[in-house]
């Protein structure tokens, strides 16, 4: 009989840890996860995947921190896994200028712990998967699009640990000889996305909105254009990067890029939300349409700006598409209408609850 394979996930708690998850259990792994200590559930995402371990399982969720070499090391140690996907981070690039130490602690060197780890167990077979992405890229330069040879100018302490992250990936698997990757991921959303990243913030209030449980909405750059695709498309390419027959890395995207505004326009379009727009820059305003007048529901405010911000980040997925054999199945449209169908259940949910109390 085949033997299963073991997969380890820092950041099972995620939004792609969740996903990903899900997709090794179908695939017949035993799934070990690492979760933080935190002083109220934080499993929110996985919870549908736990079984009590004194029942028969395949999925294990073990205390440890990206921070702290010794749980990384004696889990590791532990568990032997076949494949460990490292997606644990401070994922957040606004939060990463007001926290940059500890983003660099957590998404910087966490990354490195993993690796010696790796080493000094002398896991040869064991293959790894690092989580970087295109904040990589950064400043534009007039380029339109990037590529896994475009260069490196990332713009945010979040972007200089991935920078590091990514580097130390590659030095580990020329030096050592190990199978270690990189999966430069373009922005990827879904209904599990966190709540503070942009498009999950504008699908949650638009869907309270319209059914009166929020009035108005701030948000900071919104011109910013990004590619957007989604998690669950996304996750079985990490997947597939480790399935090669050589340790490579990949550009992961959807070669398309839209606005924060456009995205706000097609969800309020999904809606049936008839909308102005007035003013420029940090004066510009959204109006709600409705029985002949208008009301101001989304604003521009400052405290949403960073002190450095990328306008503009496209993929050229096209390699990936070949070598992985896969095409997402989410465009932009899908992506939004998926996200604002699960947010708008939920607002729902959260209306009788409080017209019960
Ligand atoms: P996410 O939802 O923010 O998840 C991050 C995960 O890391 C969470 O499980 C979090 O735990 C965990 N974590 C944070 N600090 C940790 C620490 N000190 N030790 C151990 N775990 C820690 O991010 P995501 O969107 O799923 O992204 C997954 C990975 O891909 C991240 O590395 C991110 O930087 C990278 N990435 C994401 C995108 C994207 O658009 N989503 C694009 C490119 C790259 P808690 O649940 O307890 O907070
Ligand atoms: O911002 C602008 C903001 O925070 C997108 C992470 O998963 O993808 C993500 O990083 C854009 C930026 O994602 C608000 O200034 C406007 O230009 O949703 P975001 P991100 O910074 O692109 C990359 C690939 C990762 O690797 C990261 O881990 O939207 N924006 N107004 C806003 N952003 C936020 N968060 N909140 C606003 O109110």
């Amino acid at each position: 009989m085949k033997k299963r394979k073991k997969a380890l996930i820092t950041g099972i708690t995620g939004q792609d840890g969740s996903y990903l998850a899900e997709l090794l259990l179908k695939k017949n792994y035993i799934v070990h996860g690492i979760k933080r200590k935190s002083s109220s559930f934080n499993t929110e995402r996985v919870d549908h995947l736990y079984i009590d371990p004194h029942y028969s399982t395949n999925f294990y969720l073990h205390y440890g921190d990206l921070t702290d070499s010794n749980s990384v090391f004696n889990l590791i140690s532990k568990i032997k896994p076949d494949e460990i996907y490292n997606l644990g981070a401070q994922s957040h690039v606004g939060v990463s200028f007001e926290n940059p130490e500890y983003t660099s602690e957590v998404t910087g060197l966490g990354t490195l712990r993993v690796l010696e780890a790796m080493r000094f167990l002398n896991l040869k077979k064991c293959k790894f998967y690092q989580a970087s992405t295109s904040e990589l890229f950064g400043k534009t330069f007039g380029r339109k699009t990037f590529d896994e040879k475009s260069i490196f100018y990332p713009q945010s302490p979040y972007g200089a640990s991935k920078l590091y992250a990514h580097w130390i990936t590659q030095i580990y698997r020329d030096s050592y000889n190990m199978f270690a990757c990189n999966g430069i991921l373009f922005n990827h959303e879904s209904p599990r996305r966190g709540e503070t990243f942009v498009t999950k913030k504008i699908t949650r209030f638009l869907t309270r909105y319209i059914l009166g449980l929020e009035n108005l909405l701030y948000l900071g750059n919104i011109n910013a254009k990004r590619d957007w695709g989604h998690a669950k498309d996304y996750v079985e390419m990490q997947w597939r990067i480790l399935q090669q027959k050589k340790p490579e890395d990949y550009i992961i995207a959807t070669g398309k890029a839209y606005s924060v505004k456009q995205f706000i326009n097609e969800a309020c379009k999904y809606l049936k939300i008839k909308i102005l727009w007035t003013g420029k820059g940090k004066n510009e305003k959204c109006y709600h349409i409705a029985n002949g007048k208008k009301k101001i529901f989304i604003k521009v405010d400052k405290k949403y700006f960073r002190p450095l911000d990328i306008n503009y980040l496209r993929g050229n997925p096209k390699r990936a598409y070949k070598k992985l054999k896969f095409k997402p199945k989410y465009n932009f449209y899908k992506l939004i209408k998926t996200m604002i169908d699960h947010d708008l259940d939920e607002a729902k949910k959260e209306k009788i609850l409080i017209e019960n109390q």
